[in-house]
């Protein structure tokens, strides 16, 4: 009787295995079953023997490459801080040359890594101060583009800035226009995003020492201050050339810059007198953290120095309400996003050469 008994039993419980068995692999879908289905099981066998092997613990990795995936990388685990007034990456005096050949890709090779499409940045592990687009006016200085992109983002970087570089591009062969180019600029760069501040650069200058912020203080700054083209030496006091910083603030107290300053010369004398009129002063690094070295070349086409232009500067304390961002007017043609820089090339209505 008790072994019948035992019989019945065993029969019973091999028929739940079996029936268990069958369940599982049939009925994957029943809200009955009482495992969660990971989302896994959503690709078919792989899936599904996977998760079964995860189910009984039979893992086929490595000891440690599970913990891996519950570990939350430092970055995502804390709120960001605002970046430290002291940077921590900046190295002082940097070695600048322009003999070397340098190729986009060689450039883009060595940063690209670090940028967003447009040539932007931000600080990976801090909230930046600023905001800042760089301005470059341009047209054939390909050249001296590569040294500039090649020196200037990871300086930077290492400035810890949320920045964009834009290169300006004048449009056609008609008299260029630096100064226009630049309002351009401002006015493309603040449709994007919101800025705070507006570094307006030569594209042929490299700060020697990356203490030299391309960032905006409390009075319109002039970076510039130290050019190998100069000795090392301001050429006079009030030059305020090469390369400035202005917020948005300060840029629209003085109504930017002159868009009437066609061919070579005056337009930066004139930003000067704007600052000046408007009853603000200018701030700089000193003569050591403010050198700059300028890759030689020669006076361009098409932008001869412009005799008219001198004259002008007797008025522009009656001009500048008038002359200037307020007034401005030019036709986008095409944008293009390097990695390494947003490319704007604007059709400024420029008079023939
Ligand atoms: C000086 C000033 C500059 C400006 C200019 C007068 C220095 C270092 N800079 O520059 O700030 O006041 O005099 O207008 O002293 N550019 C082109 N393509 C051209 C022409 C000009 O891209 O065909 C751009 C480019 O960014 C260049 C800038 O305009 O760096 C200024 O022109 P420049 O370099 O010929 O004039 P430069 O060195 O005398
Ligand atoms: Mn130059």
């Amino acid at each position: 009787m008790l072994r019948k008994l035992f019989h019945i039993l065993v029969f019973f419980s091999l028929l739940s295995v079996a029936y268990f068995v069958v369940f599982l692999f049939h009925s994957r879908n029943s809200t009955l079953f009482f495992f969660t289905k990971p989302q896994s099981m959503e690709n078919g066998n792989d899936a599904l023997s996977q998760w079964i092997k995860e189910l009984f613990n039979l893992t086929t990795k490595a000891p440690n490459e599970g913990q891996e995936k519950i570990h939350v990388p430092r970055t995502m685990s804390k709120t960001l801080g605002p970046c430290p007034d002291t940077l921590p990456n900046l190295v002082g005096p940097l070695y600048v040359e322009f003999d070397s050949t340098r190729t986009l890709d060689d450039v883009r090779k060595e940063v690209e890594s670090h940028l967003q499409e447009g040539g932007q940045h931000k600080p990976p592990d801090c909230i930046a101060q600023q905001k800042v687009a760089i301005i470059i006016p341009f047209r054939n200085r390909h050249e001296h583009l590569k040294h500039w992109l090649y020196y200037l983002h990871p300086i930077l970087m290492r400035q810890q800035s949320d920045y964009s570089v834009y290169v300006i591009n004048q449009d056609g062969e008609g008299v260029f226009n630096r100064a226009k180019l630049m309002n351009a600029g401002y006015a493309e760069a603040l449709k994007e995003y919101d800025f705070e501040c507006f570094v307006f650069s030569d594209v042929d200058l490299v700060p020697m020492d990356d203490r030299n912020l391309y960032r905006c203080f409390d009075s319109p700054r002039h970076l510039a201050v130290a050019m190998d083209k100069f000795n090392f030496h301001l050429p006079y006091d009030h030059y305020f050339g090469g390369v400035i910083a202005l917020s948005k603030e300060q840029f629209l107290k003085i109504n930017g810059f002159p868009n009437t300053y066609w061919g070579w010369g005056g337009e930066d004398d004139d930003m000067y007198k704007r600052i000046i009129l408007r009853g603000m002063s200018i701030s700089r690094p000193d003569m050591v953290t403010g050198k700059y070295r300028m890759v030689k070349h020669k006076r361009d086409l098409h932008n001869e120095a412009n005799p008219r232009n001198p004259d002008k500067l007797h008025q522009t304390h009656l001009t500048m309400n008038e002359d200037g961002i307020n007034s401005l007017k030019y036709t986008v043609k095409e944008i293009v996003r390097d990695k390494l820089f947003t490319y704007i090339n604007v059709d400024i209505h420029a008079p023939p050469s």
